[in-house]
């Protein structure tokens, strides 16, 4: 009898279905003329003009869970504007909220379909979902061959998430009712019982409940069988047709800030067959040509370098032959400077890209690019253009990532002294989020839960969290004293006390930044070898919901030491019963304890003149450490990052700034070692050692290098074959301007000791690049850096849709198979958006050798 039921219920839903779709195709041919159909392409995804739909190219990688880059996704002319598109186990899933594993795909040419089999390994449910061309939009189907098991009733559904900036001051339309989108998340809200809730990723939850054990979930905005959103835009109106269930519409940032637009359908109880069927269409226009990015720097040129615009063309656009150089004068009118053919490059991923190459042009003044009807902002030719581009990230962004101290510019308070009760021991095998993990012991003296002192001073928030992360902090400390020790800056635009716990910005104390930074960095590394002789993985917070924390990073813990034997939420004589202080992950990791000697080590002689006890101490602390890590044959308790760079490969580097302080002759045998056995292995990683060493391994050394320069060379040459912009662009789920930041300042060492084999344009082509001669957009990837650049950042100030000055971001992100992006009017990003400290460390190295490039050439 049920299955009868069920029987008459497809039959009569396909009917519906059927003239559903019959009309809407009707309506579209109606409305848009003749309409661009899709099909399925040799990349493996559904194309037509201003629309493609990517079904699993991208799918979970299992690192940072949900990044809101998998699934059915929608590229709506040009822009990514849907994502996620999945069977989910919640109406509007967080990052650590599980995810399915693909684990089978096909790709079916002849019936322009494609299928995923999708699997919940923890639940034993292996949903397929089939998504067919059908005229200008998609059927996505959803097959179970068994009925949903029954822990996931109510919880099961097929989600498809929508870009909420892409859809701000837009409509949508319900079964025909108007409503708008709201522009800051609204309600209405439902509170659940915590025993409810399908568990996230190790169990943590992002809500702080206060003891109440609840969770909370956003009840539907509206509910019904057809969806169109922004019917009023022909550029992003899609229209989402449901053949049985509801479609049911949320707004995931009433739970996450970075939550998105979700549509959704309820997957039914006890049924097996198709049991989601959707009809998704999405507005073309006829002949759609993307409007052509004119790539160039932001922050201008010098006169002597070479000037390169890099223009991405639509594969549908037929290039224009020439550009035009147009020089302002100050009344206001355009003289015509300079115009040039332009030489096509060809095909890269998804564009077509031509070079307008304007070096000649060298007379100081402001300039536009004309291309075809399109000009650009204006920009600088000058041989001032490079000297302040670095103060930014030292004078502001430095400082607001200050951790244990207060900081201020003018009327503005960034934070709070945060963090007054660090630290207590992590227990062994702990697991939080971000992929930290403490190791089977402690590796310490300390019990589990036992309070470390002298955790509390110095250090940087690592970047949009506010955890502690060595790796970073080191390479911040190491790049900093590099700046100090070769171009002095004395640049001073900040007041720190460190007794009082204060940072003014835009409140200058006499003492150069660079140093005073070092110094706040360097304080922490100290703390950390005192307590455990070592430097420590990282320093954590216990609670995920502390983790997602936006705002002032003094909130986040009480400042009072945790106490255990109070009750919840106690307070007594200073201390609290609120257990919400950071833990210290002790795991021995020598690779980044050598990392940290060889940044206590260089610090040591940047210190000297300035803080000459600071100085002497860093290298003690330096040896001391040197030697216990030497003595340690454990190879730390995991062993993990050993054979990745080989056992003797982690010590390179701190063996080469020790024997640089020290001049004893112990630590040079061991580079000397080292580093050859590195330049083999993996050359890009040990370069720049390699050339530091220089100056003080005498001329065999450095003949003894040239062979590797010269093929390092031909790899620079090489990257003009590869893509239109000579530097090497990074194709991980982490955007790459690190690599072309390292790449860059590497290049600059090279040239100092090798001019005759490397020219400057290396380092200023991947300054160019982070300066807005990119893919996708033109903004300058350092924030406020250049006549327009990055708006948002992955910061603390991402809930806001605003920036922390000076702040440089990963960049462009690849989504297979061939789009490369950059979001500037969606933060949420990490991987195109986090700014970190680490490369803000690099850069300010890299904007001072580009200063002394242009002076110096
Ligand atoms: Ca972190
Ligand atoms: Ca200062
Ligand atoms: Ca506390």
């Amino acid at each position: 009898m049920k299955n009868l039921d069920l029987f008459d219920r497809i039959i009569f839903s396909k009917k519906t279905a059927l003239l559903i779709v019959g009309f809407s195709i009707l309506f579209f041919c109606y409305a848009f003329g003749q309409g661009n159909k899709l099909k399925l392409n040799d990349l493996g995804y559904f194309e037509t003009r201003g629309l493609n739909v990517f079904v699993f190219s991208n799918q979970y990688n299992g690192y940072f869970f949900d990044e809101k880059t998998a699934g059915i996704e929608l590229i709506h002319h040009g822009v990514r504007t849907a994502t996620n598109g999945a069977v989910r186990l919640r109406a509007t899933p967080e990052q650590w909220d599980i995810v399915p594993m693909v684990v089978d795909r096909k790709v079916d040419k002849v019936n322009n379909s494609i299928e995923v089999k999708l699997q919940y390994k923890k639940y034993n449910f292996d949903p397929r979902v089939v998504v067919t061309a059908n005229d200008q939009g998609v059927m996505i189907d959803v097959y179970l061959d068994k009925p949903l098991p029954k822990d996931l009733e109510g919880h099961a559904g097929f989600n498809l998430e929508f870009l909420p900036s892409a859809y701000f001051e837009k409509t949508y339309m319900m079964d025909g009712r108007p409503r708008i989108f709201p522009k800051y998340p609204a309600g209405p809200m439902e509170v659940k019982p915590l025993k409810d809730r399908i568990p996230p990723y190790f169990g943590l939850s992002t809500f702080d409940d206060r003891g109440r054990n609840i969770y909370v979930d956003p009840l539907p905005m509206a509910k019904g069988k057809n969806l169109v959103l922004a019917p009023e835009d022909s550029e992003q109106r899609v229209d989402i047709t449901s053949m049985d269930g509801d479609l049911m519409l949320y707004d995931g940032r009433n739970v996450a800030q970075n939550g998105w637009f979700v549509v959704r359908s309820l997957i039914p109880s006890n049924k097996t067959g198709k049991v989601v069927e959707w009809y998704l269409t999405a507005s073309t226009i006829k002949s759609w040509t993307r409007k052509p990015v004119i790539g160039f720097s932001q922050v201008g040129y010098s006169p002597a370098q070479e000037k390169v615009a890099v223009i991405e063309l639509d594969k549908n656009d037929t290039p224009a032959k020439t550009a035009t150089l147009y020089k302002i004068l100050p009344d206001g009118s355009y003289k015509k400077e300079y115009t040039g053919e332009l030489k096509l490059w060809g095909s890269f991923l998804r564009y077509n890209y031509a070079r307008f190459d304007f070096s000649s042009v060298k007379s100081s003044g402001l300039y536009v690019i004309q291309y075809g009807d399109q000009k650009t902002n204006a920009f600088p030719i000058d041989k001032q253009v490079y000297d302040n581009v670095w103060h930014q990230t030292l004078d502001v962004f430095m400082p607001v990532q200050m951790d244990h101290v207060f900081v201020k510019d003018g009327y503005r308070v960034w934070h709070g002294a945060p963090f007054l009760d660090d630290a207590r021991q992590a227990p062994p095998n702990l697991e939080l989020m971000d992929n930290k993990r403490m190791g089977p012991r402690t590796d310490t003296r300390y019990e589990p839960g036992e309070r470390i002192n002298g955790l509390d001073v110095g250090g940087w928030f690592d970047a949009g969290d506010f955890d502690i992360e060595e790796g970073s902090q080191c390479q911040a400390i190491s790049y900093l004293a590099a700046t100090w020790l070769q171009f002095k800056p004395e640049l001073d635009e900040t007041y720190v006390n460190e007794e009082h716990r204060y940072v003014g910005i835009h409140d200058p104390d006499g003492k150069p930044d660079v140093l005073q930074q070092m110094e706040h960095g360097v304080l922490l590394q100290l703390g950390m070898q005192k307590a455990f002789g070592r430097a420590i993985p990282s320093i954590e917070m216990p609670h995920l919901y502390q983790y997602v924390h936006l705002g002032d990073a003094s909130t986040i813990t009480d400042n009072l030491p945790y106490d255990p034997k109070l009750k919840p939420y106690e307070v007594k004589d200073g201390h609290s019963g609120k257990f919400d202080d950071r833990w210290a992950m002790t795991t021995n990791e020598p690779w980044l304890n050598y990392n940290a000697i060889a940044s206590l080590a260089i610090a040591g002689r940047a210190f000297k003149g300035y803080n000459d006890s600071l100085a002497t101490e860093c290298l003690e602390v330096a040896e001391q450490s040197w030697d216990r890590q030497q003595k340690d044959t454990t190879k730390g308790s995991r062993g993990r990052f050993a054979s990745f760079f080989g056992a003797d490969m982690m010590t390179t580097s701190a063996a080469l700034q020790l024997f640089i302080a020290t001049k004893d002759q112990k630590y040079a045998d061991i580079f000397l070692k080292t580093i050859w056995q590195g330049l083999k292995g993996s050359p890009e990683r040990s370069m720049e050692n390699a050339l530091l060493a220089i100056p003080y391994f005498g001329k065999e050394y450095k003949a003894k290098l040239e062979p590797y320069i010269k093929k390092f060379k031909t790899e620079n040459d090489s990257l003009l074959m590869k893509n239109p912009y000579g530097v090497p662009i990074g194709t991980r789920h982490w955007a790459g301007d690190g690599e072309i930041v390292n790449w860059a300042i590497t290049n600059y060492y090279a040239h100092k000791a090798f001019p005759e084999i490397i020219g400057p344009e290396y380092t200023l082509r991947g300054i160019d690049y982070l300066f807005g001669c990119h893919p996708y957009s033109n903004l300058s990837f350092v924030a406020d850096v250049g006549t327009r650049s990055k708006k948002v950042i992955y910061g603390r100030t991402r809930a806001d849709f605003s920036n922390v000055a000076g702040g440089v971001v990963p960049g462009l992100l690849m989504l297979e198979p061939d789009f490369l992006e950059n979001k500037d009017d969606w933060p949420f990003f990490w991987g195109e958006n986090e700014a970190v400290i680490s490369l803000a460390g690099e850069y300010i190295f890299l904007g001072n050798a580009v200063k002394d490039l242009v002076n110096n050439n």
